[in-house]
């Protein structure tokens, strides 16, 4: 429990969240939410007299990124300013979905079409019959799940296959060892790096992770280099040559979706070279011969047979955090996007428990959040207790293989939602609210078969910034949404130990925050479960409910940001546990190699690892035409997933979707740097923009996602926007793992060759989603 008095804030030089600085007022504030990061930077936000946001600065007396900031914050006045924002609630009619047919309406109008329109379907079809999609979500979270099940249904979706994106890494860690786990770079102290107890890495190990560009997962990416300039020696395991990769000890240049082999082959090497922590593994690991008869599996030879790294790197990395005072697994989503995602998670872990890199100074920490309010708010009070059969109805908990949909996690299963829409199997799902996701553009995969199941639903909301192609595509109300500099909220989650808050600087016109639209909404269908009377009220109850603390939001503004006292090696006092015992938080109060949660799970308690497919050994039937591996969605400095693509500034430095390509492999295939190449597969095929670089292995290509064009047109005959051209996902399918999770958005098969005239854009004819294709090219 956090009580504001035990809070620790940071003394400012002027006290007040809000002053004024010659022509300008100063807010104090968090950007987290929209548009772009999760990260929520400490900002200064300029406004003039007439509350139109000038500029954005990096806060220098924030712990967190003390003051400095990327290139999407410091250009953020133009996108809140942009001519192209969403400004008016807009409807269309039914029969004109796919046209740029829209017409503007009152925020009243928009909330009774919404309540008639979602009221009658779910009396027709079921509560269940609604569901809503987030994409990677910023702020959204809580609300977006309240909202769902407070309209009482339990399918609340994250729109990408397998769920890829995180929520493995987090499942995998915490079936092992009953915590997430984060790289200890001092960010639970205000002090930071010069608090006595903290001491930097020895080891960061960045494993499919670009921390300086995506500064991902609640990690500000300028921490690694402020460690190594205390120290910290890198290993770099990414199949390109990123900017860290080049200064770091070891790169290791893998071959896409074999990071669950490299692992195991890393485990094998610890173990038979005697390199893991006897007394650690002892005392406080549970399955370790298990682990280890798995692992012996992959001696170095083999691993290297299939990650395509040599093995003398495999045997130093392995040497290097094995031997190291403090190593932490710098993780990225890369992880999560192969098919077999829990077991490579865990495998990857495993490697840091046995050398007993948790809970000391430089390693692997698990800080206590001040508030727990994350994705799934009032799952249990209002689905789970109120309506169990509902709950049985969430898509994709009645397969017996999903054995974890039913082990506490609250989100519906993605590709079986896909399924329903197409097969009307177990019950028919007829609405959607979508907010924060852009599925046809970015989040899923194979936009044409996405489109064509989203097509069938009989009313569709969207909310969010900028018109998209989904919206375009899909929705009949749409409503403009407020930017961080426009709104109040909290930045909490991520493993941060700290809560900072988001204050309303500019004036947000006639757009509304998510917050407010929710919660407004959420009273017209069910005022019980949003009793309050205003977004402040509600955060006093969330700062209560999921924090402890009594307190309003207006005294948590003047204390961010707050952080909660840390200490290390609690699994020695009884505190990583809610009982109080000693040890870890799972069934053996060790750390569980051999997971019982899997077990019980009905999934493989150990690590194991499955050939990426397709892939050039799983699939060889395909390597004639398709020879090269396809890795997607790198992330760039400049745009944050499919946003940004219509900021001038932003996009000015880089105009166009990029495929890297090796010098080699660039003349093999007659193109050259700047051509634009078409990348295709036996799924289809996306256009490029060729960047020569020797940063890649000649044998892998990768390229960016989230690409649509907003200065084409958007109507549905005219190209979405120009997205079936540009949207590598037109390479990918809808494919999860085993248990459900994890898909292989980083890890196909491809060829190149040089876009023709004649041939610039993307024809498909035939089946209903095809009909959707733009009309270009067509014969
Ligand atoms: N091929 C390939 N595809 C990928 C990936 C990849 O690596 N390769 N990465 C995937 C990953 S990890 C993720 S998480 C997903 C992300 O997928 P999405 O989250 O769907 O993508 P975004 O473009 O970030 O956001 C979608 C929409 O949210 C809107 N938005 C932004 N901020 C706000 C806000 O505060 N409120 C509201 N209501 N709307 C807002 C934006 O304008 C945008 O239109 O994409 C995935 N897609
Ligand atoms: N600027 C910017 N920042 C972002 C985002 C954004 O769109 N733009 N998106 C945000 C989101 S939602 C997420 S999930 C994070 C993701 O951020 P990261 O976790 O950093 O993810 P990526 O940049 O997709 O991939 C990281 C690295 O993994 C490498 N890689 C590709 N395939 C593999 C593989 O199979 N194995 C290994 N080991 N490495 C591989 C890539 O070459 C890349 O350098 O970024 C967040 N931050
Ligand atoms: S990481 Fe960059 S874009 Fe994200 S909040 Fe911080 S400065 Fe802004
Ligand atoms: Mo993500």
């Amino acid at each position: 429990m956090a009580d504001l008095q035990n809070l620790q804030s940071v003394p400012h030089v002027i006290p007040e969240y809000q002053y004024q600085e010659g022509e300008y007022t100063v807010t104090r504030g968090s950007a987290w939410s929209g548009p772009g990061c999760h990260l929520g930077c400490g900002v200064l936000i300029y406004t003039d007299e007439n509350e139109r946001l000038v500029k954005v600065e990096g806060d220098p007396e924030n712990p967190f990124n003390q003051g400095r900031l990327c290139v999407r914050c410091l250009a953020v006045q133009d996108v809140v300013n942009s001519p192209k924002r969403l400004t008016s609630p807009l409807k269309r009619k039914r029969e004109d979905r796919g046209k740029d047919a829209w017409e503007e309406i009152s925020w009243d109008e928009a909330y009774d079409i919404i309540y008639e329109s979602i009221t009658t379907l779910q009396e027709q079809n079921g509560k269940e019959t609604l569901f809503t999609i987030m994409g990677t979500g910023r702020d959204i979270s809580p609300w977006l799940t309240r909202l769902t099940f407070s309209l009482g249904s339990p399918n609340c979706v994250f729109a990408m296959s397998g769920l890829s994106c995180y929520t493995t890494r987090v499942v995998g860690c915490i079936a092992t060892s009953g915590s997430f786990w984060v790289g200890d770079y001092s960010q639970q102290f205000p002090e930071r790096y010069d608090h006595p107890d903290w001491k930097a890495p020895e080891v960061i190990a960045i494993w499919g992770n670009n921390p300086v560009v995506a500064n991902s997962d609640g990690l500000f990416g300028h921490w690694v280099v402020d460690c190594m300039k205390r120290g910290s020696k890198l290993i770099t395991i990414d199949p390109r040559v990123t900017w860290l990769a080049a200064r770091s000890e070891a790169h290791l240049g893998i071959r896409p979706g074999t990071d669950a082999a490299l692992a195991l082959g890393m485990i094998d090497y610890i173990i038979k070279n005697d390199l893991y922590d006897h007394e650690f593994v002892d005392k406080w690991c549970y399955g370790f011969e298990e682990l280890a008869a798995a692992a012996d599996e992959y001696p170095l030879a083999k691993t290297s047979e299939i990650t395509w790294i040599p093995e003398e790197k495999i045997a130093r990395a392995a040497r290097m955090i094995a031997e190291s005072d403090g190593a932490v697994l710098q993780w990225g989503v890369s992880l999560d996007m192969c098919k077999e995602a829990l077991p490579t998670s865990s495998a990857a872990f495993a490697i840091f428990a046995i050398t007993g890199q948790i809970e000391r100074p430089g390693g692997m920490i698990s800080p206590s959040e001040i508030l727990r309010y994350s994705a799934g708010w009032g799952y249990e009070e209002l689905i789970e207790k109120k309506t169990p059969e509902i709950a049985a109805k969430r898509a994709g908990v009645w397969k017996p293989e999903y054995g974890l949909l039913r082990s506490g996690i609250s989100a519906a299963h993605t590709d079986t939602v896909i399924e329903m829409l197409e097969t009307g199997e177990p019950y028919k799902l007829s609405c959607l609210w979508l907010q924060t996701a852009n599925p046809l553009a970015c989040t899923s995969p194979d936009p044409k078969r996405t489109l064509a199941a989203l097509a069938k639903l009989d009313f569709v909301v969207a909310v969010d910034l900028f018109m998209t192609p989904s919206i375009m595509a899909l929705a009949d109300i749409v409503l403009p949404v407020s930017t961080f500099t426009e709104k109040d909220g909290f930045r909490v989650g991520d493993g941060f130990q700290r809560c900072e808050t988001i204050n309303k600087a500019s004036d947000p016109g006639n757009t509304k925050p998510d917050t407010q639209i929710n919660l407004e909404i959420g009273k017209r269908f069910n005022p019980e479960a949003w009793p309050w009377d205003n977004v402040q009220e509600m955060y006093g109850a969330v700062l209560r409910d999921c924090g402890g603390i009594d307190g309003t939001f207006e005294q948590m503004r003047d204390l961010a940001p707050a952080y909660l006292p840390f200490e290390y090696r609690r699994y020695e006092t009884g505190k990583l546990r809610p009982d109080g015992q000693l040890g870890f938080n799972t069934p053996s109060g060790r750390i569980e190699l051999w997971s019982s949660y899997f077990a019980n799970s009905n999934l493989p308690p150990l690590p194991y690892f499955e050939e990426p497919t397709p892939g050039p050994l799983a699939t060889p039937e395909l390597l004639d035409k398709y020879p090269l591996v396809l890795t997607t969605g790198a992330r760039s400095w400049w745009s944050f997933h499919s946003e940004h693509r219509q900021i001038p500034s932003l996009r000015a430095h880089k105009p166009w979707p990029e495929v890297e390509v090796h010098p080699e492999t660039a003349e093999k295939y007659g193109v050259s740097d700047g051509d634009w190449v078409w990348i295709e597969n036996q799924r289809g095929r996306c256009k490029r923009v060729v960047v020569v670089t020797p940063t890649i292995d000649p044998r892998y290509v990768s390229t960016d996602h989230g690409w649509w064009l907003p200065e084409e047109k958007g109507a549905m005959d005219d190209g979405l926007f120009g997205m079936w051209d540009v949207d590598c996902n037109n390479l990918l399918e809808w494919k999860c793992g085993k248990a459900g999770f994890g898909s292989n958005y980083k890890t196909m098969l491809c060829t190149i060759y040089k876009v023709v005239e004649g041939d610039e854009h993307n024809v498909w004819k035939g089946d209903a989603a095809y009909s959707y294709a733009p009309k270009k090219g067509t014969e």
